[in-house]
C-alpha cells in the first residue's frame, strides 16, 4: 500500500501497480475502494457509523454492565444488483430488499417448524454478504457475534456523493448490538477469488472422513439395540447402501450425555463392533445442556471445575432442558473446551469406539425456560464477557471442542465427523451443520436448495436438509423426491421426529424402495466425485454446490436463479420439488456449451431453458468406483481430477498420502460413458498410447465387440431425470464407437 494522492478532503492509497485504490475522506468521513479509477465500494456513503460508549457502571445496576453498546455502519456497493449469503434463513437464495419489511436478523435460536421465506435468525449466522455482477464478485465480512440486523436497499441508479449515474447499486447497512466494528471487504475479482479471499480469514472446508459422504440413517429414536440391528440389517435385505445409523437423544441414562441407557443400550460397543465389521459407523447425539445432578460425576467434575456458565450474579445459570433442570458449559473457555474434549477418550467415554462418531444438537442454545428459547443476554462467560457479546459463537465453540475430542481420543490420527446444528463463521474447519427442524411437504423441501446453496456461498460446504422433513409424515412422492434432492447436497441424511411413523426406505411398498434404492446408489456412483469435490473445497475453499452463477458468472439470466445448481463444474442438478408434475423447466447455461441429459443421453445446446420430461422411474446402476464420464467440450477438450486418499486419517495432510489424478492415457480408467451417441454401438474400441487396446465397456469387461444395451456405452453413471452433464474428465484415448 503507499500513498498515491493527498488533498485537503481525501488521501489516496494504491496498491497492485495503482489498479486499486483507498481513498478516505475525513468530512463527512467516508472510505472509497476503487478499482481502475472506478468505485466499487463506499464505506459510510450514509452517514450510518455508529459506535455507542462502554460505561462502566456496576453489574447490578442494569442490565448490560457497560451500558448499551451498539455499533453500525452502512456500505453503498457500486454496479451491483444481487446480493447473497448471510445464513441462516429459510428463504431464496438472492437477499430481498428490506424496506418492505423486517431487516434480516442474525441470532442463533432453536426454531421448530420454522416459518418459510422469513428472515427470522435461525440455528446459525454466517455474517458474510456475497455481492455479484457480471465483471466481479465481492463480500463483505462483519465479524461480530452479537445480535446482528442488516438492511439491503436495491436502486436502478447510483447516488454519490459527487455525483448521480445511472448505474444499480446496493446499500447495506449492519447493525450488532455490541462489540467493535471489524469489517472486511474482500474484492474477488472472480467468484473462486472471493471464497479463497474468504477462506484464507476463516479457514477452509475440513475434508470430511469417506463414510460421511455417504448415506446417513438417523431417527429421533432407534429404540435399542436390537432395533439398530434389524434398520442396519434392512438396508442389507434391500440392497440399499448406507454407512451411518444415528442415535438419537433416548440412547443416553436420563438425558446424561456420554452414559447409556443401561436397559435399551447395555451393550453399546458390542453393537459399534457389529456396525464396524460391515465398515459402519454409529453416531451419537451429545448435547450443551448437562443435568444437573449431584449424583453424577461428569455434572460434578464441570461444577467443581466452574466449567458452567454464570447468571448476572454469579452463580452458575441453571435453565430447562430436556433432562430437566440443566447448566449450561462454557464453551468459550478454552479450559472448558480442553475438559469436554477429553470427556471423548476412549477410557473416559464408556462404551465408545473408535467407530463412534457425534452429534451436536441445541447448541445456540437452547433453553426451553429462556428468552426466545435461548440463554438470557445477562448470562455471564469466562472472562467476565456476557452472552449478548457471543451469542452466536456458542454453537461453533462446542463444535470445536467436540472435533478436538475425536481427534485427540485417536492420537491426532483420524479425522473427526462431527455434526452440529448451530455454527459460526469458520465452521467450515470444522464439519458438518444442518438446516434443523424442517416439515414434511413441499415447500420445505423446496426451500431446502437455496438453504444450501447460501451455507455453501457463506463457507459452509458441508451442509444438507433431514431427508423426508424432520416434523410429520410425508407421502411417498415427497420422500421419493426429497431422496432424489438430497442425494445431490452434500450431507444426506434421512431423519424423523420421535411422534412420526417410521420411515426406512423399504416400509412404502416396492416401488418408493426401488426409487430410493436406486438414488442412494446413485449417490454412491458418485462418491469418488464429491470426494474430489470435497478435496477441493478443503484446498481451494471452491464449494460442491454452486450457484449456476458462479459457474456462470457473466450470465446475468443466471443470477436469480436457486432453484437449480452446479454440483462442481461438471453436473447441472435440477431437483423436482413440486408434486405431480411431468416436466421441470431448466435453464441451460452457456450459449457455447453443450449439456447431455445423463438419463435419456440426449445432447442440448445451452444458452436457453429447457423443459425436461419427469418420472419417478430411474436406471439402476452397479459401480463401485469412478463414475468417469468421457465428455468433450465444444472445443473438443475436457479434463478433469480424481482425489482419492486412504478416506479416514490425516496421512493425506501429514505423509501427504493421498493421489490427484488427471486423467490421460495412461490413467487406467474402469468405466467410461460417451454420451451423444447416436444409435445402438454393437462394439467400443479404445486406442489407448501407440498400441491399440480393445476393451469392453460393459460392467462385466466381458470381451470386446460386446453389444451393447443402449445408446449410452457405459453402466457407469445413470441417473434420473433432471441430471444434466456438462464434461467431467478426460483421457486422451480415442473411442471408435461401431455401429
Ligand atoms: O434430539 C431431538 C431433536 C433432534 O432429533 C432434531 O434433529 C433436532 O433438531 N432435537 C432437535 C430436539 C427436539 C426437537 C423438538
Amino acid at each position: 500500500l503507499r500513498v498515491e494522492k493527498q488533498t485537503k478532503d481525501s488521501v489516496t492509497f494504491s496498491w497492485s501497480f495503482g489498479r486499486y485504490q483507498l481513498r478516505v475522506w475525513h468530512s463527512p468521513f467516508r472510505l472509497e475502494i476503487l478499482c481502475e479509477q472506478e468505485v466499487m465500494v463506499t464505506f459510510n456513503s450514509k452517514d450510518k457509523l455508529w459506535f455507542e460508549r462502554l460505561q462502566h457502571r456496576p453489574r447490578a445496576t442494569c442490565c448490560a454492565p457497560s451500558g448499551p453498546s451498539s455499533i453500525g455502519a452502512d456500505l453503498c456497493l457500486h454496479g451491483f444488483r444481487h446480493v447473497y449469503g448471510l445464513p441462516q434463513h429459510a428463504d431464496n437464495l438472492q437477499l430481498r430488499d428490506t424496506r418492505d419489511g423486517e431487516p434480516y436478523r442474525l441470532y442463533n435460536l432453536d426454531v421448530f417448524a420454522y416459518p418459510l421465506y422469513s428472515r427470522l435468525g435461525l440455528y446459525g449466522s454466517v455474517p458474510l454478504m456475497v455481492a455479484h455482477k457480471p465483471d466481479r464478485t465481492l463480500g463483505v465480512f462483519w465479524l461480530n457475534a452479537s445480535e446482528t440486523f442488516i438492511n439491503i436497499q436495491y436502486s436502478d441508479h447510483q447516488v454519490t456523493f459527487v455525483s448521480v449515474r445511472a448505474d444499480p447499486q446496493t446499500d447495506v447497512h449492519w447493525l450488532s448490538e455490541s462489540g467493535m466494528i471489524d469489517c472486511m471487504v474482500l474484492l474477488g475479482p472472480s467468484p473462486q477469488q472471493l471464497f479463497a479471499q474468504y477462506a484464507q480469514l476463516t479457514g477452509y472446508q475440513a475434508l470430511p472422513p469417506l463414510f460421511a459422504l455417504g448415506y446417513h440413517q438417523c431417527r429421533w429414536n432407534y429404540i435399542d439395540e436390537a432395533d439398530v440391528k434389524s434398520v442396519d440389517a434392512g438396508f442389507d435385505r434391500h440392497s440399499i447402501p448406507y454407512d451411518v445409523i444415528w442415535l438419537d437423544i433416548e440412547h443416553t441414562d436420563g438425558k446424561r450425555y456420554f452414559t447409556w441407557d443401561p436397559v435399551h443400550f447395555p451393550e453399546p460397543a458390542k453393537l459399534q463392533q457389529h456396525l464396524e465389521k460391515k465398515n459402519r459407523k454409529l453416531v451419537i447425539i451429545s448435547d450443551p445442556h448437562i443435568k444437573v445432578d449431584p449424583s453424577w460425576s461428569l455434572y460434578c467434575e464441570a461444577r467443581d471445575r466452574g466449567h458452567f456458565v454464570k447468571d448476572r450474579e454469579g452463580q452458575i445459570f441453571k435453565g430447562s432442558c430436556w433432562p430437566g433442570e440443566s447448566s449450561y458449559l462454557d464453551f468459550s473457555s478454552s479450559a472448558t473446551r480442553a475438559w469436554y474434549s477429553r470427556c471423548f477418550g476412549l477410557d473416559k467415554y464408556k462404551g465408545s469406539t473408535p467407530s463412534l462418531f457425534v452429534w451436536n444438537d441445541m447448541n445456540e442454545p437452547s433453553v426451553f425456560s429462556g428468552p426466545e428459547l435461548t440463554m438470557p443476554k445477562d448470562a455471564v462467560h469466562c472472562g467476565d464477557w456476557e452472552h449478548r457479546d457471543l451469542h452466536n459463537l456458542y454453537g461453533f465453540y462446542q463444535h470445536m471442542a467436540t472435533v478436538e475430542g475425536l481427534i485427540t481420543r485417536s492420537g491426532g490420527l483420524e479425522r473427526p465427523f462431527v455434526l452440529s446444528r448451530s455454527f459460526f463463521a469458520g465452521s467450515q474447519r470444522l464439519g458438518a451443520v444442518w438446516t434443523g427442524d424442517n416439515v414434511a411437504n413441499w415447500e420445505y423441501l423446496k426451500i431446502s436448495v437455496p438453504m444450501v446453496l447460501s451455507l455453501s456461498l457463506a463457507g459452509i460446504a458441508f451442509c444438507g436438509a433431514d431427508v423426508g422433513g424432520f416434523i410429520q409424515d410425508p407421502e411417498p412422492e415427497l420422500l421419493v423426491r426429497w431422496y432424489q434432492a438430497a442425494a445431490l447436497q452434500p450431507f444426506f441424511r434421512g431423519h424423523s421426529a420421535n411422534v412420526t411413523n417410521r420411515r426406512e426406505p423399504w416400509l412404502f411398498g416396492d416401488e418408493v424402495t426401488a426409487a430410493i434404492r436406486t438414488v442412494i446408489q446413485q449417490r454412491y456412483s458418485l462418491l469418488p466425485y464429491w470426494y474430489t469435490l470435497f478435496h477441493q473445497a478443503h484446498t481451494s475453499a471452491l464449494p460442491p454446490l454452486r450457484p449456476l452463477w458462479v459457474e456462470f458468472p457473466e450470465e446475468e439470466s443466471t443470477f436469480s436463479v436457486d432453484s437449480h445448481y452446479m454440483l462442481g463444474g461438471a453436473l447441472l442438478a435440477c431437483p423436482v420439488t413440486e408434486p405431480g408434475i411431468q416436466e421441470i423447466k431448466v435453464l441451460l447455461p452457456g450459449s457455447d456449451e453443450i449439456w447431455y441429459d445423463i438419463h435419456s443421453a440426449l445432447v442440448y445446446k445451452g444458452g436457453r431453458t429447457l423443459s425436461l420430461p419427469v418420472t419417478l422411474d430411474t436406471v439402476s446402476l452397479d459401480d463401485n468406483f469412478t463414475p468417469n464420464c468421457n465428455l468433450l467440450s465444444p472445443q473438443g477438450t475436457a479434463d478433469g481430477e480424481l482425489y482419492l486418499d486412504d478416506g479416514h486419517s490425516f496421512r493425506y495432510r501429514d505423509r501427504k498420502a493421498f493421489c490427484l489424478r488427471t486423467f490421460d492415457c495412461n490413467t487406467v480408467i474402469q468405466s467410461v460413458t460417451i454420451l451423444g451417441v447416436k444409435s445402438k454401438p454393437s462394439a467400443v474400441i479404445v486406442h489407448a498410447s501407440e498400441t491399440p487396446t480393445y476393451t469392453s465397456m460393459t460392467p462385466e469387461n466381458k470381451p470386446p465387440k460386446q453389444p451393447l444395451s443402449n445408446n449410452t456405452c457405459s453402466y457407469c453413471v445413470s441417473c434420473y431425470s433432471g441430471w444434466l452433464l456438462r464434461y467431467i474428465c478426460v483421457g486422451m484415448c480415442v473411442f471408435n464407437i461401431s455401429k
